[in-house]
């Protein structure tokens, strides 16, 4: 990697109801751990991660948030000024996916206006036993313009492909916004295999 290589930092703020696995998604991806009995999170945790994608350096700083009603109200603090939201439900409960649509709602109103948001359906090593339909819910992120990825924390499912993707996708527009340039419709379709980035 060249030396003069700029490293750019990308704020990223994890958004879902309680339980649904927010800190278990982060915690997989930034040291590859998981746990049965991860504890409820208060007010929100702190986390980075480094990765290069075609040669530029990434740092992604990623603000993990509680879930619990009780703390909602904190939500302004840690997705404004937020390069990107990952709006997380579980699978197997639709109540979860319904509090995804109000925080959309919530980032959209108050949140800058060009936002990367993506979804994860996590828990997807549960849905071995039930079929779940996801078809809704990809059409809805379609609707806003979001990308949703089946996550398990647990087995490591789609975790990198989740964060490559808000990384890829940052990084695209760094560079439109640098440039001037519209990306191609196969970056548009297929951020991560970005041509820009090779
Ligand atoms: N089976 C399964 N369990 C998971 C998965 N992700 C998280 N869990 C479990 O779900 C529970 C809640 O996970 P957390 O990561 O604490 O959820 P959270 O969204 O951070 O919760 P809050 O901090 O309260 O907002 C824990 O018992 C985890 O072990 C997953 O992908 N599959
Ligand atoms: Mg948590």
């Amino acid at each position: 990697m060249s030396s003069r290589a700029r490293n750019l930092t990308f704020k990223l703020v994890l958004l879902g109801d309680g339980r649904v696995g927010k800190t278990s998604l982060v915690l997989r991806y930034v040291n590859n751990v998981f746990s049965e009995k991860q504890e409820t999170t208060v007010q929100a945790s702190y986390l980075t991660k480094r990765l290069v994608i075609g040669g530029v350096p990434i740092t992604l700083s990623i603000w993990d948030t509680a879930g619990q009603e009780r703390f909602h109200a904190l939500g302004p603090i840690y997705y404004r000024d937020a390069d990107a939201a990952l709006l997380v439900y579980d699978i197997t409960d639709t109540d979860t996916f319904l509090r995804v649509r109000k925080w959309v709602k919530e980032l959209q109103q108050m949140a800058s206006k060009d936002i990367v948001m993506v979804i994860a359906a996590n828990k997807s090593d549960l849905i071995r036993s039930k079929n779940y339909d996801i078809q809704g819910a990809e059409s809805y992120a379609t609707t806003i313009g979001a990308k949703l990825f089946l996550t398990s924390a647990k087995s490591g499912t789609g975790i990198n492909d989740v964060f490559l993707d808000i990384a890829a996708r940052l990084l695209q527009k760094k560079k439109n916004i640098t440039t001037g340039s519209q990306p191609c419709s196969s970056c548009t379709t297929h951020p991560v295999a970005c041509c820009w980035l090779k």
